[in-house]
């Protein structure tokens, strides 16, 4: 059977249609310039059209270019007419009628058209920054043109969509239409314009700059500074807008193109299409069918209004829910509910959220007095007291009263499914749906299998944290199950440092060095160390052999709880949240360090940074070993949305490969003779440096439990 066509000509009422369908989002895949362009001869061929549609088939008009090719190295034979070119120099008009996404080289074949309309739901923008590149087909050069300078500087180096309404207001849509027949919108409005003497065919790369002063480039250089460092990528997108300002239409381009030649195959843009795609890829669970029906979460509830159980009921919110929230007491729930306003507050005193946007979302929110006040919610998160009484009180009342059928979740970060399923009758009913802190700002949802959660309530758990704005990943359920247990040896293995004679200070800016927008010392400072102390204590009691952090501990005992004491690992002037360096702490630590008898040693940047991340990577091995997470990309996943990994550099596996399966397995092999048991390399990690095999690419050994 022959091949669909990629892209389809018709003609109708005088109006050439191209039809671009290239499922699923229409990607610019090889085949799809090609056919534009032979449709688009046809057209101005044709007598009879006067004036042409490009539009999308399926739920987009298109994505961008095809980013699976990149990297692939060049095409065998390039295009000797580029579709960008044919549509621009096109004799009769074209007008793009977007739908769903106009994204990267698909928003620049829309800018090469004469005019845009869109429906309100539709987004346009040049995300290529946030893969590693910069526009490449004529979009840092058109785009400045129709909307000015500075417009199209917020859209490039930002990369965010833009919907069609805010995009018309910009000048990039001529018109917005209707929802449901785009395709009679756009003939008519290509009518209009056929009917025209002489035919209007506006040329964007005509128009000329004015308003592009040194200072508006100057000035998004050193306001991007911070998100942007270590990359290259945003300085060659303000590089190629800078260039659009200044020289002609034919020269910038071909400035662009050289930017994105050299781009397309960096350390960074590899990584970050890395990121992407790993992204696509932990929604996939390979032994739940795709077209598993899921369950409804139309009307969720959260069991526990502290500060987890707010930011989980802020989460549904904020994406439309209607959500309700109980705690065991009246006073608790109120605080709860007050803490949530507060928060909201914060957002519009920072601007980040328009108060009547506040005043809608914290309307869905509805406290309610009692466990019997959410019998009739389709699903249930439980965000109590991690104390195994008090879940198995709520969770063998549940039992009794939440209609057959609803989800029975649990937001715990330690105490196993399996405990919580086995205190009901319905076990396949209950997972983990593990939030991470803030829960309203954190996009890690880490969804906890029990062994015998039922597979269309693993699948609905993931969709559910999709729905509210999440990244969702499929864990085992081990202890700290996947997120937390893989960074765990990165927590202690700071503690052991500061031991052996690293300050705070140190380990912190190697952090940020590499790309953390935050050191770790600082980020627990910030999340207040009473925490961690209550967590050790608690472990030291369950696990015989938990190796004790006595400098932690006794910072703690001090009172230095961090940013909230206006002391921890640093100290705090009152009413300022920048970290200084503390000599008490010094003191601390070399004195605790002496009473154990530990020697103190000078560390290399570069030694803090394998000591830290190494371990994480030989427990994410294990984790694998066990089968306890799918692949080792769901655990860069996890990195990048829970942790704050630097996303340029893919993910703590993905990373570690850029050191070499070899190497690393050489360094930790080499640490375990020298400092013992925790080093201990394992046994998929030797595996996978005997054959040379990329850590990233590493699945689970066996299936989850
Ligand atoms: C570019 O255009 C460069 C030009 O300037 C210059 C060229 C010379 N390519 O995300 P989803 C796949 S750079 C290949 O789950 P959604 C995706 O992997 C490009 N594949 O859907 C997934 O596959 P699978 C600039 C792509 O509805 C499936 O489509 N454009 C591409 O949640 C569904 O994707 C971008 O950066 C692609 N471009 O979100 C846009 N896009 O089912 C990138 C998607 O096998 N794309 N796929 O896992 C997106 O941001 C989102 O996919 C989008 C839809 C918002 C469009």
């Amino acid at each position: 059977m022959a091949e669909p066509a990629l892209v389809r000509f018709e003609t109708e009422n005088g109006i050439g249609i191209i039809t671009v369908d290239n499922p699923p989002v229409n990607a610019l895949s090889p085949g799809v310039p090609q056919g534009i362009v032979e449709a688009l001869d046809k057209g101005n061929a044709d007598p009879s059209v006067t004036a042409m549609v490009l539009i999308g088939a399926g739920r987009s008009f298109i994505a961008g270019a095809d980013i699976r090719q990149f990297g692939r190295g060049p095409a065998a034979a390039p295009p000797t007419r580029r579709h960008y070119d044919v549509l621009d120099q096109s004799a009769k008009p074209v007008v793009a009628a977007i739908h769903g996404y106009a994204l990267g080289g698909g928003l620049e074949t829309a800018l090469a058209c004469h005019y845009r309309i869109a429906v309100p739901s539709a987004k346009v923008g040049l995300p290529e920054v946030l893969i590693g590149i910069l526009p490449g087909a004529g979009g840092t050069q058109r785009l400045p043109r129709l909307i000015g300078p500075k417009a199209a500087l917020e859209m490039i180096t930002s990369g965010r969509h833009v919907p069609a309404e805010e995009a018309q207001k910009l000048g990039i849509i001529d018109e917005v239409v209707p929802e449901g027949d785009l395709k009679g919108a756009a003939i008519a409005f290509a009518r209009k314009i056929a009917d025209q003497k002489p035919l209007p065919v506006i040329r964007n790369r005509d128009e000329k700059l004015s308003e592009g002063t040194p200072e508006l480039f100057e000035g998004t250089r050193k306001a991007i500074a911070r998100r942007a460092r270590n990359q290259r990528a945003p300085y060659a997108c303000i590089e190629a807008v800078e260039a659009a300002c200044r020289l002609p239409f034919d020269d910038g381009c071909a400035l662009e193109r050289k930017l994105f030649d050299e781009q397309v195959g960096s350390d960074e843009a590899k990584a970050l299409r890395y990121a992407f795609f790993a992204e696509r890829e932990v929604a996939k669970i390979p032994f739940i069918p795709a077209d598993t029906k899921l369950r409804p979460t139309d009307n969720p509830a959260v069991i526990g209004a502290g500060t987890m159980g707010g930011g989980i009921a802020m989460s549904f919110a904020d994406y439309g829910f209607d959500v309700k929230i109980t705690d065991a007491t009246k006073e608790a729930l109120d605080r709860g509910i007050s803490r949530i306003r507060a928060n909201y507050e914060t957002s519009v005193k920072r601007g980040s959220l328009a108060p009547d946007e506040m005043e809608r979302r914290f309307a869905r929110i509805h406290p309610v007095d009692s466990l019997d006040d959410i019998k009739d919610c389709d699903v249930v998160i439980e965000a109590a007291f991690e104390q195994i009484p008090v879940k198995e009180e709520i969770f063998k009342k549940l039992d009794a009263i939440m209609k057959p059928g609803a989800l029975l979740y649990s937001n715990t970060s330690g105490i196993d499914i399996d405990l919580m399923a086995n205190m009901t009758k319905r076990p396949q009913d209950v997972a983990g749906t593990h939030f991470f802190a803030p829960a309203n700002v954190m996009k890690l949802f880490e969804v906890v299998k029990g062994t015998k959660s039922a597979p269309d309530v693993l699948a609905t758990a993931m969709a559910l944290g999709r729905k509210i704005g999440k990244v969702s990943g499929l864990a085992g359920n081990g202890d700290g199950f996947l997120a937390n247990r893989s960074r765990a040896p990165f927590g202690m293995e700071i503690n052991i440092l500061i031991e052996e004679g690293a300050l705070p200070e140190q380990i912190d800016k190697v952090m940020v060095d590499f790309g953390y927008p935050i050191g770790p010392l600082a980020v627990s400072d910030l999340s207040g160390l009473d925490i961690g102390y209550d967590t050790r204590k608690r472990r030291a009691e369950q696990y015989p052999n938990y190796r004790k952090q006595p400098i932690a501990d006794r910072i703690v005992e001090m009172g230095r709880l961090g940013q909230k004491t206006g002391a921890g690992w640093y100290r705090y002037e009152p009413g300022d949240r920048t970290p200084h360096p503390d000599p008490e702490v010094t003191r601390i630590i070399r004195e605790t360090a002496a009473e154990l008898g530990i020697p103190q040693h000078e560390f290399s940047d570069d030694e803090i940074l394998r000591r830290l991340l190494f371990a994480s990577v030989n427990e994410a091995c294990k984790i694998l070993e066990e089968g306890a997470a799918l692949r080792a990309s769901d655990i860069d996943v996890m990195w990048l949305h829970g942790f704050g990994f630097p996303r340029y550099r893919g993910g703590l596996m993905y990373w570690a490969d850029t050191i070499g399966v070899r190497e690393v397995y050489n360094q930790i092999a080499g640490w375990h003779q020298r400092y013992g048991e925790r080093w201990r390399p394992s046994d998929l990690l030797r595996r996978l440096a005997e054959s040379g095999s990329p850590l990233h690419e590493a699945k689970a050994a066996r299936p989850m439990p």
